[in-house]
């Protein structure tokens, strides 16, 4: 009998997934290589390894090397004490015992202190890879780097990289709140279990740590930008400070948000006005206090005079007062400011579009020069598809940074999966024309194009308790892609989806190309059943969950939908031209000309710019009422092949991974017919023509719609 159990169970363990995947190693799986010509390669080209230096970073840089290398080649690949052939060698140049005779001042003068070399040499005449750079963390960088191209099966002979990080200050930014919420969060509660700390170390902040130093990830903003002056008082600065004790080996900073009123909240002072001594002298004396608890502590993120939050305009203090203020206090310590240009003004009457720029661009080189201004991709807020955001480029004797959403708000939260490496490309990519053509957003955020000493890109985490931190395995790889695209903007969209598969699913071919293909289109599937042709902001109020185009007289104009859509029996779009509001000024001449042109503009932000007629002829011959249809149902579609693809992956993937993947994709494809049935019923009350006959027509009426509520959304 016993026999007949332990052969049940063996059967089970060589057949199926008994160990099925759960998502929580991320990328970082190293599972044993499959292809066995490659494991044999590999093994032949790796037969010991010597890790020099013992600080922190390099222990756990040696660590993490072990740990890779006996996984993927499974079996232990030993530490040794001196050259033999065919090992890897890993150390910092100048420090380095076994490299000193060898030249690569070429190689070496290209990187930055943050960067790293790996290159096949020979050392008395063994052959060596060696993994070498300028500091510590370049050396980790480069392990995790070496480890990735073992993970993706590359080819490592003959190797020669060399690779440095194109923006300084690469950022996550939790928006997360101290009692574990996370504002925008669908994985779960915030991983910082703060009532336990800093007593209580949980493992998961080092293998955050980890994931995050794996794709060159080196500041981690630990609050929300709607900010709880607490996170500042010691009780939990000494929590703070074992969060970052946590991560310093790993080359990651940490920064808070800071309350503008927190001299008042918490500081018992009358005012916050940053022109007041006292106030002034309170922020010292807590950015003192920060730093004797967290020597390289990274600064502050602020979100002031916006959607509620006090400000230095709350005493008739401009956004320059405010931030010098904190600079001022940050700057002995090497610390930075990130002042977001995310404002506007709900009693001010100017599209809010335009409102960021009209406040930012006049403070032009005010700023201290730790001052960082942080301006988010798109000038209106992280939709589906938006125009670059127009203070890129104009803004040229001030570091502006980048802030991407990573964290789905509004491209299908916790449930769909959206690739939004082709969403930030088209960012970065942009052509601004600030300095002629090829003044790209990705060079003014590199600070190449004006020479900028602090450059920096932050991301909006997607992470929380979940089992794998993203809630959806395809939200695993935005935060990937996001530091990816941190450390070379220059990287495509195909390569990094491709990496990411390799490390995530499956080395085989097929299924690669088959999930890439699904990845690459995701984002457009996801316009079109969201918010095609330049339509934004038309989804539910407040929690922004799923399509409500339908929302208005609400006590701010720019939170409603019918503010940005403007459908009338004559046509929809908003007019951004100079018979509108202009905002297509904001832009310099070469972009200004295409975008005001009805027909220069792109067709997928036409509606942005402009105001049209229902009839207006598209360049497909089809009417704009018609093309908008065509582009909702094409959405769907969309997701429909994407289920296909997926269903032809059955029992060549993980199962755990196939089924979580699988029944996310059945609720993606209801949201996007909901998106499309909801939007094209509400916009037909307008156009009052029919949906083109060949279209299946929608089984719920416009006010069964707008009838859904959904008072526990999550993420608020
Ligand atoms: C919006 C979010 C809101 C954030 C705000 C911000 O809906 O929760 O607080 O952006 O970036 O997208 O400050």
């Amino acid at each position: 009998m016993k026999k007949v159990y332990l052969f049940f169970f063996l059967t089970l363990f060589i057949n199926t997934n008994i160990f099925s995947d759960d998502g929580y190693r991320l990328w970082l799986k190293y599972d044993k290589i499959k292809d066995k010509k490659i494991l044999d390669s590999y093994t032949s080209q790796i037969k010991g390894w010597i890790v020099e230096g013992n600080s922190p970073t390099i222990l756990v840089a040696k660590e993490e090397l072990q740990k890779g290398l006996n996984g993927l080649l499974g079996k232990k690949i030993k530490e040794l004490s001196q050259i033999k052939n065919n090992i890897i060698i890993a150390g910092v140049y100048s420090q380095s015992h076994y490299l000193k005779n060898i030249n690569l001042s070429e190689s070496l003068v290209e990187i930055s202190n943050e960067g790293f070399v790996i290159k096949s040499i020979k050392i008395d005449s063994k052959n060596v890879i060696i993994i070498t750079g300028k500091s510590d963390t370049g050396i980790l960088y480069g392990i995790f780097h070496f480890l990735r191209l073992l993970q993706t099966n590359s080819n490592i002979k003959n190797i020669n990289i060399v690779s440095s990080p194109k923006i300084k200050l690469r950022l996550l930014n939790h928006w997360d709140n101290l009692n574990r919420t996370v504002e925008r969060g669908y994985a779960g509660f915030s991983i910082w279990d703060w009532h336990k700390l800093p007593d209580y170390i949980s493992p998961q902040y080092k293998d955050y740590a980890r994931a995050n130093a794996s794709i060159g990830i080196n500041g981690t903003v630990l609050t929300n930008v709607n900010a709880n002056a607490w996170v500042l008082t010691h009780q939990y600065l000494i929590k703070v400070a074992a969060l970052a004790n946590v991560f310093r080996p790993y080359g990651i900073k940490v920064y808070l948000t800071a309350r503008f009123s927190a001299p008042i909240e918490i500081g018992n002072l009358k005012t916050a006005d940053p022109l007041n001594e006292e106030v002034k002298q309170w922020w010292k004396n807590k950015v003192d206090e920060i730093y004797k608890l967290i020597p390289d502590f990274g600064g502050f993120l602020v979100k002031a005079n916006s959607e509620g939050q006090p400000g230095p305009q709350n005493y008739g203090r401009t956004h320059v007062d405010g931030a010098n203020m904190l600079a001022e206090a940050l700057e002995p310590y090497g610390g930075v400011v990130m002042w977001r240009a995310f404002v506007y003004d709900s009693n001010i009457k100017e599209d809010r579009a335009k409102q960021s720029y009209n406040e930012f661009k006049p403070l032009d080189g005010k700023f201290r020069k730790n001052v960082l201004i942080q301006v988010k991709n798109g000038p209106i807020d992280f939709q589906p598809r938006e125009p670059f955001h127009p203070l890129f480029g104009a803004m040229p004797d001030t570091p502006l940074m980048m802030e991407f959403q990573i964290t789905q708000e509004y491209l299908g939260q916790g449930t769909h999966l959206v690739y939004l490496a082709p969403l930030f490309k088209e960012c970065l990519d942009s052509d601004t024309y600030s300095k002629g053509p090829g003044s790209t957003v990705a060079k003014i955020i590199d600070g190449s194009l004006e020479n900028h000493s602090i450059s920096g890109i932050a991301g909006v985490s997607n992470i929380g308790t979940d089992r794998n931190w993203t809630g959806h395995l395809f939200g695993q790889a935005n935060w990937y892609a996001f530091g990816r695209l941190a450390w070379d903007h220059n990287l495509s969209s195909d390569e990094i989806a491709e990496e990411w598969i390799r490390m995530t699913i499956s080395n085989d071919n097929e299924i690669v190309s088959k999930i890439k293909s699904i990845m690459l289109k995701s984002r457009e599937d996801c316009v079109n059943y969201m918010t095609p042709l330049g339509l934004h902001h038309i989804m539910g109020w407040n929690h922004h969950y799923g399509p409500a185009p339908w929302i208005k007289d609400k006590h701010r104009d720019d939170w409603t939908s019918v503010y940005y859509h403007r459908a009338d029996t004559n046509g929809i779009g908003f007019d951004r031209t100079a018979t509108g509001s202009n905002a297509v000024s904001q832009y310099f001449p070469e972009v200004a000309e295409i975008f005001s042109s009805v027909e220069k503009c792109p067709e997928e932000y036409l509606l942005w710019f402009h105001h049209l007629p229902w009839d207006y002829k598209m360049k497909s011959g089809k009417t704009l009422w018609e093309e908008i249809c065509y582009h909702y149902y094409n959405g769907v579609e969309g997701v429909k092949e994407t289920i296909k693809i997926w269903d032809s992956l059955k029992n060549k993937i993980d199962n755990e991974q196939y089924n979580h993947v699988k029944m996310l994709l059945n609720i993606q494809l209801k949201e996007a017919i909901w998106w499309r049935d909801a939007c094209v019923l509400y916009f037909q009350t307008f156009s009052k023509r029919p949906i083109p006959d060949e279209l299946e027509k929608p089984e719920k009426s416009l006010d069964y719609y707008m009838n859904l509520n959904f008072p526990y959304a999550p993420g608020i």
